[in-house]
């Protein structure tokens, strides 16, 4: 036979013989039947992409049945549930988790290599679950993960992009952005068409009175667009538990895509009513950390909390208990402010349609809602124009203003004739137009807000929120810090250094209870452990290389210290002072002696990361960044010593093969500005260690892994303001020398046209250098030379390698859930017989 070759590993089965298949292998027979059956596949045109949708096919076929069970078993204890509201859920890839979490991994790969897979291969042919923009995003999913895992009774609310975040290339050094339409056969997904709910938009307010007499409110003469649910299963690690993840889709209701209109002639406004409907869950605003006001944000944002609220509710009186008894059933969790309008749609159905009082309806509200904070950035502080409001949301505004007017009347008691406090801590700005603050509304409205990280929530509590603590007292306010979920950050991401760990503590436990992994500090003088350890690491970097020879065309050298930033591109993070940082080394090489070249310790600066399509500043990082590695990577005569590097389209699936491979990741943002960071714990936990400023989680990072294996640099967040200010107001402003000679060679066109990165250079020293770059240049290059030196000594690394990775265990979500459960919703777990 004469069989056309594949780029895949794959064997072609020979004709007239179906394979034979091991007895135990049931995945095999479930994806073969997948295949031939729900595919109509034959398997001699099985491609790899077949083969993914069947293996897929026959996980979830059994992900379905435990999610069946789980909410039987739900619904039938009755306790009290979790809500997790959030306009994003990075979830990336599905495949290996569920089989993570279903197990039969190992005879899912035996099958798949009978028909002529590798089932990495395979596992990679899922295109990433992208609804989400960063940090935020990927938080609320691997919160997900550890709330199945505990068994904790709970849902994710969310709405289901059409399009996630955009798809970066790089075209000339430029980034580039094209759609990501993700939905086409998707398993992971159960249309639910049958659960519906009507929302509605603008219209009018009309007074009326009650057969008791009452004033009531109704909301009338309103636009309808539907939401229909998609729900995704949520399995848990260790446990059948599987939760529900549930995403509102939107479209026009039935009677808007309409037949009179239609019959009339009128097809095509009928149609664009019908696409002007769809346009509400089309697309995934590609802003992390800025808010821009848009109208069609605000109606994304109240879509998705009026479908989710009369869900929840519709749940709640199924029990036919009294109103009161609400807050004892459910708990909302508010991932940042753009869920807030939550808070006023249950007070709104509490009064106007339930027919509750004022007071008793905002007790029941106050007492169900949360809220997690997740910048002080005012650029990400959440606005919304009353005229706009007022348009959209004519009940809602009314409601807003009446939460305030009490609210204010409250603080005007405890704080009389004190007129300045009650217009900082008014839920309206008195601008023109005015603005609706949401975090005052946010706070008003929760019993319990929290920060991200211990420095952030002392930093919310002292700053943006300080009067809020003064009038509600400290109690209302709380931290959590962030986490990570160790199943797909250390099982999943880097197999082979967890399967080493569970050889060392006699098995997988630590997993679910990840401080298990102190013990690893028994082994740390551990001769052969220490040199596997080291192996696993430089396979991770030599995949890396290898991805990076065949996506950029630049060979790395795996020995090289793999130096890592990956993250959005913000001016906050910093990735100009990396850059800059770079362009410092590559000029001090050149101007070394062969001698001297030597001692050098060759490196990669591997970056990656979108911009806002609109940011033109981070724009313009990226731009400098992929002109560095132009001129850097060509220059024979530096070699080996110095490559730069930008990896095109970071995502989830990215950062599973990325953060394993390095031994230094950077997380260098000005101090007090990311809120905690969560990549920070996810290259530790991988035995990287990390350059960073004394800002948001790096801070406990330290904390637990020890002061000795980090490297701290630069501003403390306390002295950030002053030094602002002086930028500002001071005599004159002097910059770093190194980092002069940096702009030198900039303006010097030695990256091409200078004109291109002129904004970058002229921030730092025409406009006041907010970010403190220039101050913090010298102590950075000093630090990055203590790395060089630190990594020259390879025993040593290693040891703090596996010191930090022993002592991570306080950074899995499964630690940020129980906290959560215990301070903030009151939630206990639904045992579950784990057989
Ligand atoms: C976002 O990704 C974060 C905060 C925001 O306010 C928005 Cl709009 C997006 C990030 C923080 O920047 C990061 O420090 C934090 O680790 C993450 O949220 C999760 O809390």
């Amino acid at each position: 036979l004469n069989l056309p070759t594949r780029k895949s590993s794959r064997q072609v089965p020979m004709f007239g013989r179906s394979v034979e298949f091991p007895a135990d292998s049931l995945p095999q027979k479930e994806l073969v039947r997948h295949i031939e059956t729900t595919l109509a596949r034959s398997l001699y045109n099985c491609d790899e992409n077949a083969a993914y949708s069947g293996t897929a096919l026959a996980f979830r076929d059994r992900l379905i049945i435990e999610w069946n069970k789980t909410q039987q078993r739900q619904t039938f204890n009755d306790q009290k549930r979790v809500y997790y509201l959030s306009l994003e859920f990075l979830m990336g890839r599905a495949l290996d988790n569920a089989m993570l979490n279903v197990g039969l991994k190992d005879a899912a790969r035996d099958g798949l290599k009978d028909l002529g897979f590798r089932i990495e291969d395979v596992i990679g042919q899922e295109h990433d679950a992208a609804l989400g923009n960063g940090g935020l995003g990927r938080l609320a999913a691997c919160l997900l993960d550890s709330m199945a895992t505990l068994n904790y009774p709970a849902w994710g609310y969310g709405l289901r992009y059409r399009y996630g975040i955009f798809k970066q290339e790089i075209v000339n050094g430029y980034q580039m952005e094209v759609p990501d339409y993700w939905l086409d056969n998707n398993p992971w997904e159960f249309p639910r068409h049958e659960i519906t709910v009507d929302i509605q938009f603008y219209g009018c307010v009309r007074k009326y009175q009650a057969e008791n007499g009452k004033i009531m409110h109704s909301w009338e003469d309103a636009e309808i667009v539907q939401a229909v649910a998609y729900d995704v299963p949520i399995p848990g690690y260790g446990t059948k538990t599987t939760n529900n993840l549930r995403l509102w889709s939107s479209k026009a209701s039935s009677g808007e895509f309409d037949f009179q209109k239609f019959n009339a002639g009128d097809y095509e406004s009928a149609v664009a009513d019908e696409q002007r409907a769809e346009t509400i869950s089309a697309v995934l605003y590609p802003n992390d950390n800025l808010e821009r006001g848009k109208e069609l944000r605000l109606k994304q944002q109240y879509f998705w909390c009026a479908a989710s609220l009369y869900d929840i509710v519709r749940r709640f009186k199924k029990s036919k208990r009294a109103w009161s008894e609400f807050p004892d059933q459910v708990a909302i969790q508010l991932n940042d402010t753009h869920p807030t309008l939550a808070i006023v749609e249950l007070q709104r159905i509490l009064i106007d349609t339930e027919g509750l009082e004022w007071d008793e309806a905002w007790n029941i509200v106050t007492k169900s809602f949360g809220y997690t904070n997740h910048t002080v950035l005012p650029e990400a502080l959440e606005k919304w124009s009353v005229p706009l409001l007022q348009n959209l949301l004519p009940r809602h505004l009314q409601i807003i203003y009446d939460v305030n007017l009490y609210f204010l009347q409250i603080v005007e008691k405890r704080f009389p004739n004190d007129r300045e406090m009650l217009s900082r801590v008014s839920i309206i700005e008195e601008s023109h137009p005015k603005m609706v603050r949401m975090a005052h509304l946010a706070i008003i409205g929760s019993h319990k807000v929290n920060g991200v990280a211990e420095l952030h929530s002392d930093l919310i509590k002292t700053t943006i929120f300080k009067d809020f603590v003064e009038i509600y007292g400290p109690d209302r306010f709380t931290n959590v810090t962030n986490g990570i979920t160790p199943r797909r950050w250390l099982h999943q991401a880097n197999p082979r250094l967890s399967a080493l760990i569970a050889e060392k503590l006699g098995g997988y436990e630590f997993l679910t209870d990840l401080t298990l992994l102190d013990k690893l500090e028994a082994f740390v003088d551990d001769k052969k452990f220490r040199t596997e350890w080291a192996e696993i690491k430089s396979a991770n970097k030599l995949r890396l290389a290898r991805y990076i020879k065949e996506t950029t065309g630049f060979s790395v050298n795996p020995d090289a210290l793999f130096d890592v930033q990956v993250k959005r591109i913000h001016e906050y993070k910093r990735q100009q002072l990396n850059i800059f940082g770079v362009i410092h080394r590559y000029l001090t090489i050149k101007a070394m002696s062969a001698e001297e070249r030597k001692k050098v310790v060759p490196r990669v600066s591997i970056f990656g990361g979108k911009a806002a399509p609109g940011y033109w500043m981070a724009k313009t990082v990226i731009h400098l960044i992929n002109k560095v590695s132009f001129v850097v990577n060509n220059d024979a005569d530096v070699g080996d010593l110095l490559k730069v590097i930008f990896i095109e389209d970071y995502n989830v699936s990215k950062a599973e093969m990325i953060c394993p491979a390095s031994d230094l990741s950077e997380h260098i943002s000005t101090a007090g500005t990311e809120a905690s960071g969560t990549s920070n714990m996810k290259f530790v936990l991988s035995g990287g260690l990390i350059i960073g400023t004394c800002d948001g989680a790096n801070i406990e990072i330290t904390r637990e892994i020890g002061e000795q294996n980090i490297f701290l640099f630069g501003t403390l967040a306390e002295d950030v303001e002053e030094l602002r200010h002086r930028h500002v107001y001071g005599q004159t402003f002097q910059i770093d020398s190194q980092l002069a000679k940096v702009f030198e060679a900039i303006k010097g066109n030695m990256f091409g046209d200078a004109g291109d990165f002129s904004a970058l250079t002229a921030s730092v020293e025409q406009h006041g250098d907010f970010y403190l770059v220039s101050d913090d240049f010298n102590s950075y290059v000093t630090t990055h030379e203590m790395v060089d030196e630190a990594f020259k000594n390879r025993e040593e690394w290693l040891a703090k390698s596996i010191t930090s990775v022993a002592r991570m265990g306080f950074f899995s979500t499964d630690r940020v859930i129980n906290e959560y459960a215990d301070s903030i919703w009151n939630v206990e777990p639904l045992e579950v017989g784990k057989d």
